[in-house]
């Protein structure tokens, strides 16, 4: 242990993420937060496919592939088995999934889930597209951005609609709800272990920049994220009994436009759209103070 972080590694090296890919360092730092005694249902997605090319896995835990909608359903199904076998109280349940597997197809199973009260953690690794499959646009591509599915051209300018807000939907469950970001991995691992500490399904979302699928050079997706922190595009923050508390502010904003122009997804993008994403940032970030400051429940 070193700061109280284990320096065991339950995700090891040597897989085929890409190089640079935000998804892998988020993955890792999760893992150290749960800890040893763990349990992973992974669905399909960019994760499952990069760490388990048979016959080799970087999976140090027990670890199920799921299919792509059903993350949540394997762990709901896990969760009753370990009652069962009586060994609920000594292992930490996760199921992992990237954000089309989440906003979109794994939707219901997540809900589900969290209506019947099962308990486990369960985390969104957030790459703003269905990345797996070649960059499709997904419930969280963010307005503007060009993937396979939403190309910018003559037609539209990327992605016409803004994305989903799922953190609010699932504290909207009753759920214990946190943001995180690759960015800021004690964050990542303290946020992971109070999840555990709560009943019922947690949800956590991390923000996880992908090199081809936003089209920034390999070396820059730390930076990636520490940008977006800082233009508010995501903001760190934990829901606990419907009231939300901002858990890390930037001390110094960057308007959007300096974040948007490093990644070629946007590359296209016009003044008066620039402008319009700043405006719904500021609107959104005005909320959350807003929310933070009165500490009244959100839902
Ligand atoms: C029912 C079903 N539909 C489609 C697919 C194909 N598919 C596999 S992974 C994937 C995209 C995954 O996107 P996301 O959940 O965002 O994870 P990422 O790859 O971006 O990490 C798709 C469309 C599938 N496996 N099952
Ligand atoms: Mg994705």
């Amino acid at each position: 242990m070193i700061n109280n972080i284990t320096t065991e590694e339950y995700f090891a090296q040597g897989h085929r993420a890409c190089a640079g890919c935000g998804q892998a360092l988020a993955v890792r730092y999760v893992l150290k937060g749960a800890g040893r005694n763990t349990v992973v249902s992974n669905a399909t997605g960019c994760l499952e496919v990069f760490s388990t090319p048979f016959p080799q896995t970087s999976w140090r835990l027990p670890w199920a592939h799921a299919a792509f909608e059903t993350a949540a359903s394997l762990a709901s199904g896990i969760d009753k088995g370990l009652i069962k076998l009586k060994k609920r109280k000594k292992i930490n349940l996760l199921a992992l999934a990237g954000d089309g597997g989440t906003f979109d197809i794994g939707f219901q199973a997540l809900s589900g889930a969290a209506e019947r009260g099962h308990k486990f953690t369960y985390v969104c690794f957030d790459n703003e597209a269905y990345m797996n499959t070649g960059i499709q646009r997904s419930g969280a591509t963010p307005k503007y951005a060009s993937t396979t599915t939403s190309p910018a051209g003559k037609k539209i300018h990327g992605k016409t609609e803004f994305r989903k807000d799922m953190p609010l939907i699932m504290a909207a469950h009753g759920c214990y709800v946190a943001t995180a970001s690759v960015a800021f991995p004690h964050d990542i691992i303290k946020k992971v272990k109070k999840s555990f500490e709560h009943e019922g399904v947690s949800y956590i979302q991390i923000f996880s920049p992908c090199v081809p699928g936003w089209g920034y050079a390999s070396n820059l997706s730390i930076e990636m994220a520490k940008l977006a922190f800082k233009a508010k595009v995501t903001p760190l923050f934990e829901i606990e009994d419907g009231i939300m508390t901002l858990t890390n502010k930037p001390s110094k904003e960057i308007p959007v436009e300096d974040y948007l122009k490093t990644q070629s997804r946007f590359s296209h993008l016009q003044p008066k759209e620039i402008e319009e994403i700043q405006k719904n940032i500021d609107k959104n970030w005005e909320k959350l103070l807003h929310w933070d400051e009165n500490k009244t429940r959100i839902v």
